[in-house]
């Protein structure tokens, strides 16, 4: 199951567009937004100006239900909830499997050393126009072991192309892969890493979403594609790097005292330009491995309600699962409503069944491993909702939702430099903190009988309805 595999599934059910000639300069990017901005399919960028023909670059992944379907391995026209449910199902009940060490694999097929190394030899897009310059990893995994607990994190962390050794990186507060890389910078160590650009987006997704500290997102990988992940053990890092992968590097990253760089701006996942130009730590490149005619997967972030990745969808399952681990009852879905991207409006609706059982879920949801980072609003629904359905929401809220007794407000919560309402001030002084409202609109537990009856036909009533008008509805 590699990238290519990827392709050709999407390709099949019309969910691909294959465009020659583009430039790496803004044209790629902006073909990604407009086509991203109407959940339209990946592109797949060959001969690209300046480069090489087979030197590409595939925009976006499972950017819409389809394609999420065609990596998961589901029937491609699976409707919104199933497809959620199903989902939810899938990460809840995987069994994770360590990846297996192979001796070679395509990665191999070209191999870049010392001198040699030249990551310049890739079509890297610059995505945005405000952007500081050429992002070669957006689509990409870092994989690093912690030297503390000996364990394989693999993480989505953006990588800026500085030259052609050199790499530029922005890791949030609180990832994973900062915490690795400070664990070794402690011990004066630079911090060993490999790069990926470009596997299967079932590998991918991993990397993407947030499992508890400790957890090997290869492992997660492995169960999800139900047989372990191929990997090739890096002669500089030691670390593993999937067989199959389109573009791998092995680096490390130094002490920031020791060697930093202006990073950023980077057109970023709320819609701005937030974080702007800041020193950043960068990643030595030592070692290029990439196949034959290598495809970068690039992910650009899009302002919401487009993505580039259906990360409001996926971040869904993600939640959904995680409270279901907390072995919370009653709850009935979980979405993301798309203005807020991935994490601003988390919506969990539920079958309330005591006092206080929506403020748990609240809570629970924005503590959760998913649900923790980055956060803004939190809505509670009663189960009559479909939280997919954002017309129904928002009347749920209207209707449902008293602001005096049913907003709770946390401050100094876990943000990032992304977050555009961090103030001047606050960026000075490195408060990357904000605050969170949760917004109970489920019907009072303790008058909930009460409540006003909801004005709309009963379902038996619409159905027979329907039965003796059909013409009516086949036109409409
Ligand atoms: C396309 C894409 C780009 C991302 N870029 C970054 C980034 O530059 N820095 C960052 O800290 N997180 C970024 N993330 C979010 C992290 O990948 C995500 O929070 C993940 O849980 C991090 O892995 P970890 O939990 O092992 O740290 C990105 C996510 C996606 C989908
Ligand atoms: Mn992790």
């Amino acid at each position: 199951m590699d990238l290519r595999e990827y392709i050709a599934e999407i390709k099949s059910v019309g969910e691909l567009r294959e465009l020659d000639g583009a430039d790496w300069n803004l044209e790629i990017g902006t073909l990604t937004e407009l086509v991203g901005e109407k959940d339209g399919p990946s592109l797949l960028f060959d001969n690209i100006k300046d480069y090489p023909q087979g030197y590409r670059v595939l925009a976006m992944c499972m950017n819409n239900a389809k394609q999420i379907n065609k990596a998961l391995g589901f029937p491609a026209d699976q409707p919104t909830l199933d497809l959620l449910k199903a989902f939810k199902d899938k990460l809840a009940q995987v069994k994770p499997l360590p990846p297996e060490e192979v001796s070679s694999g395509p990665v191999l097929e070209n191999i870049q050393e010392g001198a040699a190394v030249d990551l310049l030899k890739f079509p890297t897009p610059w995505w945005h126009e405000g952007d500081g310059g050429r992002y070669l990893g957006t689509g990409c995994m870092l994989i690093m072991r912690d030297p503390v607990g000996q364990w394989v994190n693999v993480g989505t962390y953006r990588l800026q192309l500085h030259d052609r050794d050199t790499l530029g990186s922005h890791i949030s507060p609180g990832h994973h892969g900062r915490l690795i890389r400070e664990n070794y910078w402690q011990q004066g160590k630079s911090c060993p890493v490999v790069a990926v650009f470009g596997v299967h987006p079932l590998t991918w997704l991993t990397s993407m979403l947030a499992y508890p500290w400790g957890t090997p997102e290869l492992d997660i990988a492995g169960g999800l594609a139900g047989s372990p992940i191929k990997v090739i053990k890096g002669q500089y890092t030691d670390l593993p790097i999937p067989f199959d992968a389109e573009i791998a590097i092995e680096g490390e990253c130094p002490p920031p005292e020791m060697e930093s760089r202006p990073e950023g701006p980077f057109g970023e996942w709320p819609g701005y330009y937030a974080s702007g130009e800041r020193m950043n730590p960068v990643i030595k490149v030592k070692r290029v491995l990439h196949r034959n005619d290598p495809i970068i997967l690039g992910v650009p972030p899009l302002k919401p309600p487009a993505s580039g990745v259906a990360s409001h969808f996926i971040r869904s399952a993600s939640v959904w699962q995680d409270l279901e681990h907390m072995g919370i009852p009653g709850i009935k879905g979980v979405w993301h409503l798309r203005g807020g991207s991935s994490r601003y409006f988390t919506v969990v609706s539920i079958e309330q069944r005591y006092a206080g059982h929506a403020k748990q879920v609240a809570t629970a949801s924005m503590s959760s491993p998913e649900g923790a980072y980055h956060g803004r609003f939190t809505i509670v629904v009663d189960d009559d909702i479909d939280p997919t359905n954002e017309g129904d929401v928002l009347w749920a809220v209207a209707t449902r939702c008293d602001p005096a007794s049913d907003i709770d407000i946390l401050r100094d919560c876990w943000s990032t430099p992304l977050d555009p309402t961090i103030s001047p001030e606050k960026r000075q002084a490195g408060n990357f903190t904000n605050s969170r409202a949760i917004i109970n609109a489920c019907r009072p537990f303790h008058w909930k009988d009460q409540y006003p009856r909801v004005n709309r036909a009963s379902d038996e009533l619409r159905s027979q309805t329907l039965k003796k008008w059909p013409e009516l509805f086949s036109s409409l």
